[in-house]
């Protein structure tokens, strides 16, 4: 049986949802943030090292890192829905987001985030460069779906999952606000069943 160990707020959400979507069976635990500092608590460490949520526990293998535990269900599972064949073009846009909500995204947004939460006036070097990334980032998923409805192309992929709650945050911090096509996207994805599901979580 998977285990999930799931944090209130924050990127094990995917994991639940995608989890929701694929209509497969798991156990929860769940761990809740500190209140003031955020930071999750020592129970997670019990589990992983890193003590950072999501955790997938699957008998002896014990994974974090959100888009490998996503590759390592959609590798499980026979359900094809979410995620293109190989070595389609449509393949190499999935693997593009599902890389792209970590590997680029994550910094500038959580980095405003925090900026946010400091109350920072924005004249450090590290704001310019922030800024910077956040255009950038923004710009080209806008214009991605300005031209496509979901990330990989037509069809809804698992890189939607990786990429909304990433989207979520840039909302909350209100680097949404000159980007119509993305909050437009993020209405559709939100109204799905399994990401209702999976956020009744926290
Ligand atoms: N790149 C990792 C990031 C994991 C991560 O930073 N998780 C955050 C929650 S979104 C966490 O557990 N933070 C609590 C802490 O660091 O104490 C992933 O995608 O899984």
């Amino acid at each position: 049986m998977l285990t999930v160990h799931h944090l209130n707020e924050s990127r094990s959400t995917r994991v639940l949802w995608l989890l929701h979507e694929l209509d497969m069976p798991y156990d929860l635990v769940e761990h809740e943030r500190n209140s003031e500092t955020r930071l999750a608590p020592e129970s997670l460490k019990k589990v992983h090292p890193l003590g950072k949520a999501p955790v997938l526990v699957d008998d002896s293998l014990v994974l974090c890192e959100s888009g490998a535990i996503m590759e390592y269900l959609l590798d499980k599972t026979e359900d094809s829905s979410l995620r293109p064949d190989a070595g389609t073009p449509e393949y190499y846009q999935y693997q593009e987001w599902l890389h792209f909500a970590e590997g680029s995204l994550a910094l500038p947004v959580i980095a405003s985030l925090m900026m946010k939460m400091e109350q920072r006036t924005g004249d450090k070097p590290m704001d310019g460069y922030i800024a910077k990334e956040v255009n950038v980032d923004f710009s080209y998923i806008d214009a991605t779906l300005a031209k496509q409805s979901y990330f990989a192309g037509n069809d809804f992929t698992a890189a939607d999952i990786m990429m909304t709650v990433m989207l979520e945050i840039a909302d909350n911090v209100g680097l949404l606000t000159a980007h119509g096509n993305i909050k437009a996207y993020l209405e559709k994805v939100q109204a799905r069943a399994a990401y209702q599901a999976a956020r009744s979580h926290g």
